[in-house]
């Protein structure tokens, strides 16, 4: 059988810390077991279809530099068919459960939606084989709404009917393709529904197309028995200026006033979170306090380009505090870690791609074996809990019970007059993690 990744003949190996091959994992070790749940199980890692097997290194001032051999066919759906044979030949050998994809990813756009259609049917079928066969799973699929020129103005906001029911056929489509791979869930990006100009928007009423394409995404899911779970990805600017999911507090209210928080959980992208000015925990955070993380898509930005450069995550602080949250809520559920992330333009060759997922996987690997030490040893935890003591007893508890009132608190103040000031220890707990990750 034809191979597209000579580089690595059956798997890539975890051969430890010591190791000295680039292409062996050094913290992965996929079947090591972390509280009773393999690392496997724990991080649920996905390549993300479109930058791995699509992305063609091409950026505003140049064209691609990546020559993929699966890609050069020149026929669309032949192409298409053999980017799957690569697709799954890479993702077997890395070793990843799972990938993700958009239905424009998989299989060309045909010469009107019917033949679309048929394409994503063909390669569908195609992708079920190579599954099964492979054992690699979807772990969600999603359409491209934003690529198109037809959705130039946005695809569940735009101000044209015709495009709206477009979007829907499209997804419905989408959805269907995903349900018939398996998938874990469904993830909704709003690509283009945003605004640049409130010259031209009627900012109301496209939020209330916004609800009311997800209220029938909702009715489509039940009516066909999809049972996974719907994700949602926050994302504040780009393409458009005002993108209207811009985080994850702005994505729960929206969902919560639209009667539909209970059908959604988020996805989290660490670059979505930098480019919203909040730092990759924060995001995870407050989704994970409404019961709403659902899955994350595990990359980074960089700080000195203020663009989503989704690069491969290698951050190990940032991946630490990202695991602190996962772990707390007791994990991802149906969701995972899906590197939404492409190597450099200058990193031009297949085995690029293999350096830039070994190094992701290692480095939320290791997060996950110092977030669970973390936890264990309960250093920060304790310290938290430590600072909110008063309300657990006393007037603090009442407070918290609904069995205060300022009335009250005038003379709890009256009575124990001024309260001291605290330190909130951040150096300290700082030199705590700083300890933890070299250990
Ligand atoms: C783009 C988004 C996109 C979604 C899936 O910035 O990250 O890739 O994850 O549509
Ligand atoms: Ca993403
Ligand atoms: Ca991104």
């Amino acid at each position: 059988m034809k191979t597209y990744f000579p580089e690595v003949k059956k798997s890539v190996k975890y051969e430890g810390p010591k190791s000295s091959d680039p292409l062996a994992f050094k913290f992965y070790d996929a079947d090591k077991k972390i509280g009773g749940k393999t690392m496997r199980e724990h991080l649920r890692f996905a390549v993300a279809y479109w930058h791995t097997f699509k992305g063609a290194g091409a950026d505003i001032f140049g064209a691609g530099t990546f020559r993929r051999p699966w890609l050069t066919s020149g026929e669309p759906m032949k192409a298409a068919e053999e980017t799957l044979d690569a697709a799954f030949e890479f993702t077997s050998k890395l070793g990843a459960p799972y990938y993700c994809f958009h239905d424009r990813d998989i299989a060309p756009e045909g010469k009107d939606f019917a033949e679309s259609c048929k394409n994503l049917d063909k390669i569908v079928a195609k992708a079920a084989k190579l599954q099964k066969s492979t054992g690699v799973k979807l772990l969600w699929g999603t359409a491209n709404l934003f690529s198109h020129p037809r959705y130039a103005h946005g695809a569940a906001t735009n101000p044209d009917a015709h495009v709206f029911a477009y979007a829907c056929a499209q997804v419905k489509h989408a959805m269907d393709a995903t349900m018939e791979l398996g998938g874990e869930n469904y993830l909704f990006w709003g690509g283009r529904e945003g605004y640049e100009t409130l010259l031209n928007t009627d900012y109301c009423r496209e939020q209330e197309q916004l609800a009311r394409f997800l209220t029938m995404a909702v009715d489509y899911k039940q009516k066909i028995g999809f049972k996974k779970m719907f994700l949602l990805e926050p994302k504040p600017h780009e393409p458009t200026k005002h993108q209207y999911d811009f985080d994850s507090a702005t994505v729960l209210g929206f969902l919560q006033k639209h009667g539909l928080l209970e059908h959604f959980k988020l996805n989290i992208e660490a670059n979505h979170a930098t480019l919203a000015g909040h730092s990759f925990e924060h995001e995870l955070t407050v989704a994970s306090a409404a019961g709403k993380l659902g899955s994350i898509d595990a990359n980074t930005g960089d700080p000195q380009l203020g663009w989503d450069t989704d690069q491969f995550p290698s951050n190990i602080y940032s991946a630490v505090y990202a695991m602190l949250v996962v772990l707390k809520q007791g994990g991802l559920g149906s969701g995972g870690l899906n590197f939404d992330a492409k190597p450099r333009r200058g990193s031009t060759d297949t085995v690029d791609l293999f350096y830039g997922h070994i190094g992701a996987m290692d480095t939320f690997a290791r997060a996950l074996l110092i977030a669970d030490r973390i936890i264990k040893d309960g250093v920060i935890d304790g310290f938290i809990k430590s600072r909110y003591a008063g309300f657990e007893k006393g007037y603090g508890a009442d407070v918290m019970k609904g069995k205060s009132s300022f009335g009250k608190l005038e003379k709890v103040i009256l009575d124990k007059g001024e309260p001291e000031l605290k330190s909130g220890r951040q150096e300290m707990l700082e030199n705590i993690i700083n300890q933890y990750i070299v250990m």
